[in-house]
């Protein structure tokens, strides 16, 4: 059945005879020089796509390999590639690079220096083919512009996931690994088709049973899951419960100055490398959110980062450590402290202090994943330091996978902006991959969407959001537009009709969420806990210290210099100045930074009263316009696909009619100011 199992690894048979022919020819012979796990993965994965799109198995050629056909390898694995090696530079196609090139007669070569470059040539290679890209005289050249690109699970063993809207952990059950590993194969093999190369396997809150991973009890189960991972050129990463020492090691301190502790931490880390010899390191939520730190002990997050990444450093891990680190009980006649300043405040000061095998773990804003922030200031604000990019797959603030939010858009806003920590073009994709300051450790982490769902997200269309963090993760500089086309072409093969509609669907998709929520950046009104479903003053009025301070005159928060909580500063010159004034400061932000009247003039030329009202009204009708669009396309899917989506994005529309009222009304009775156009607002 085609029930987006495969994702966009189905590899539908090409139907146009023109477009298929043209490919027999080069693929009718492949031959894969090498044997290790990884090159027998590329031979494998090689040999299904072509059999299944072409209609024909291709012939294994063997060595010294015959005229026509593909050859893929390491440079150095065979004389065929010399004339390749000559021509690239090889040690600036680094460890993950890769060439592929039609040369000599109807040969085609897939290289690179390592067996992983290999693999990733193999998948992209596929990849032009599933999108019907011609393959005469090819000429490609890739390098990854992130060196880590992982995917975070916050799965729970007793199955559960934190965050998870597409069914339990493919990983546990019961408080225990799962016995029937091939879910988790299919999964790997999907992540090294976006060239990901690093995953974390646990939740970064890590509670009584996960806090054993690292111990021989459940190391024997790691280490076959790290093998199926390390098949697909992937690093296992676990997260760790700082208290460690004290929850199962029987100390009565976690203290990270503490000699037992580090000696505690060096034992641990010896076991796991005997498990696990490519074991990638570990993840580390600490002091955040009730999570233990090195608070407790009046220690600093280098003193705790240190102490356990020298534990790591002589086998090559590292420790990845997050900077989520906020009060999350802030007083709400405490109008100084701030949760948007609180990983900048903590973590610039420590700047230079991390060990090289750190990396610290940025979210996108300074807040939480909300559909619309700035960027963390603290990626311009460290410059000494390995930085990791944090963004959320998982559509805990956008939707929950039940509504379609595309956030390829967002993350592209992301990556583009500019710090000015060196002046113009230091944009976050500089900073985070470490380029801009020279640094050899960077890179990129997300959370996933992925559960034990027949299609793994729930909903089929956030599988494009899936795949295309694996693309940006790869090639920031790609379009939103050219990784969904990619992602439809993949996952429903090429029909032109069907094509236009569905990435019409997905690059409206965020603007149209953004609509009808939380109105110019202000966020948050969501139900507390679960984070579903709008409900303006759920925060508000909570102990968890989150603020739109909404009255009958105005709302926003303001976080100028002049006059508010001075967050505006925690950015370079222009950013700050451009943000410090409400004139200056983009309309879609101007509630982060700015506390103001209804009745403020936006730059749209609307009131903000006003621009609620439209955004509102506008954003749940073209929700419901998303469902007459999909019906427009039936024909051209398979009917449960079909089926399925349809019911997710009737409630969309639905909820998000509930989202329009709830807002409208709210702000209504608050400012007393009638929609210009007098349309119902209870
Ligand atoms: O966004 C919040 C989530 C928590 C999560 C936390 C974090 C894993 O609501 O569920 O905990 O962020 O990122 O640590």
């Amino acid at each position: 059945i085609d029930n987006g199992y495969d994702c966009w690894l189905n590899y539908k048979y090409i139907e146009e005879d023109r477009l298929r022919n043209s490919y027999v020819e080069s693929c009718a012979q492949i031959t894969v020089i090498g044997e290790s796990a990884v090159m027998q993965s590329a031979r494998r994965e090689l040999s299904l796509a072509l059999t299944s799109m072409l209609g024909k198995a291709p012939e294994s050629g063997s060595f010294p390999v015959s005229d026509s056909g593909i050859v893929a390898g390491t440079f150095g694995s065979s004389p065929v590639f010399d004339e390749l090696a000559r021509e690239y530079v090889i040690d600036e196609l680094g460890d993950e690079g890769y060439v592929i090139r039609a040369m000599d007669n109807d040969r085609l070569y897939l290289a690179a220096a390592t067996d992983k470059g290999v693999l990733y040539a193999v998948f992209h290679f596929i990849r032009l083919l599933q999108t019907g890209e011609s393959i005469e005289g090819l000429r490609v050249r890739q390098v990854p512009g992130n060196g880590l690109r992982m995917i975070n699970h916050w799965d729970n063993m007793d199955g559960s996931i934190e965050r998870g809207y597409a069914g339990n952990s493919i990983f546990y059950r019961d408080g225990e690994f799962v016995g029937d590993k091939g879910r988790i194969r299919d999964y790997a093999r999907l992540l090294a088709s976006g060239a990901i190369n690093a995953v974390s396997i646990n939740n970064v809150n890590v509670h009584q049973q996960e806090s054993k991973l690292i111990t021989k009890q459940f190391l024997p189960e790691v280490a076959i899951v790290a093998d199926i991972f390390g098949d697909y050129g992937i690093r296992l990463y676990l997260s760790v419960n700082f208290a460690s020492p004290i929850e199962i090691g029987g100390l009565d301190t976690a203290d990270p100055l503490a000699p037992e502790v580090s000696e505690w931490w060096m034992r641990a880390a010896r076991d796991i490398y005997r498990y696990v010899p490519d074991f990638g390191g570990f993840v580390v939520k600490a002091d955040s959110e009730f999570r233990p730190g090195p608070f407790t002990y009046g220690r600093n997050h280098a003193d705790g980062a240190n102490m356990i990444a020298d534990a790591l450093e002589p086998f090559g891990g590292e420790v990845i450590w997050r900077c989520f680190v906020y009060n999350c009980l802030q007083d709400w006649r405490d109008r100084k402290t701030d949760r948007a300043r609180a990983a900048y405040d903590h973590f610039t000061p420590l700047d230079g202090q991390f060990r090289d095998n750190v990396l610290l773990q940025i979210k996108n804003g300074p807040m939480d994943f909300q559909v619309r922030e700035p960027v963390s200031p603290l990626f311009g604000g460290l410059k000494r330091t390995n930085q990791l990019l944090e963004l959320q797959i998982t559509q805990e603030y956008t939707g929950q996978q039940r509504h379609l939010c595309y956030l390829v858009p967002q993350w592209k806003e992301v990556f583009d902006f500019d710090t000015h920590a060196r002046g113009q073009g230091s944009t976050v994709a500089e900073t985070a991959s470490g380029r801009l300051f020279g640094r050899k450790r960077g890179g990129i982490a997300a959370v996933t969407n992925i559960g034990d769902d027949a299609n793994w997200t729930g909903h089929v269309l956030a599988q494009a959001n899936w795949y295309g963090y694996s693309r940006l993760a790869w090639d920031a500089g790609l379009s939103s537009e050219q990784i969904a086309l990619e992602w439809i072409r993949m996952t429903f093969g090429q029909e032109p009709g069907l094509e236009s509609v569905i990435l019409e669907m997905l690059m409206s998709s965020y603007g149209i969420y953004e609509d009808y929520t939380a109105p110019l950046g202000v966020g948050w009104m969501v139900n507390p806990g679960h984070h579903y479903g709008p409900n303006v003053d759920g925060y508000e009025y909570s102990k968890w210290g989150t603020y739109h301070y909404a009255d009958c005159h105005g709302l926003g928060v303001d976080r100028s210099i002049r006059s508010g909580t001075g967050y505006a500063g925690q950015y370079h010159y222009p950013v700050a100045a451009t943000y410090e004034s409400p004139e200056s400061c983009p309309d879609e932000l101007l509630l982060f930074f700015h506390h103001v009247p209804y009745t403020h003039m936006l730059k749209s030329g609307k009131t903000v009263i006003q621009h609620i009202y439209d955004t509102h009204f506008g954003g749940a009708e073209r929700a419901a316009n998303l469902i007459a669009q999909w019906d427009s396309i039936a024909e051209k899917i398979d009917g449960q696909t079909y089926r399925e989506t349809r019911e997710r994005l009737v409630h969309q529309a639905e909820h998000a009619g509930e989202w329009r009222d709830l807002v409208n009304t709210y702000f209504y009775r608050k400012s007393g100011i009638a929609d210009e156009l007098g349309r119902l607002i209870y």
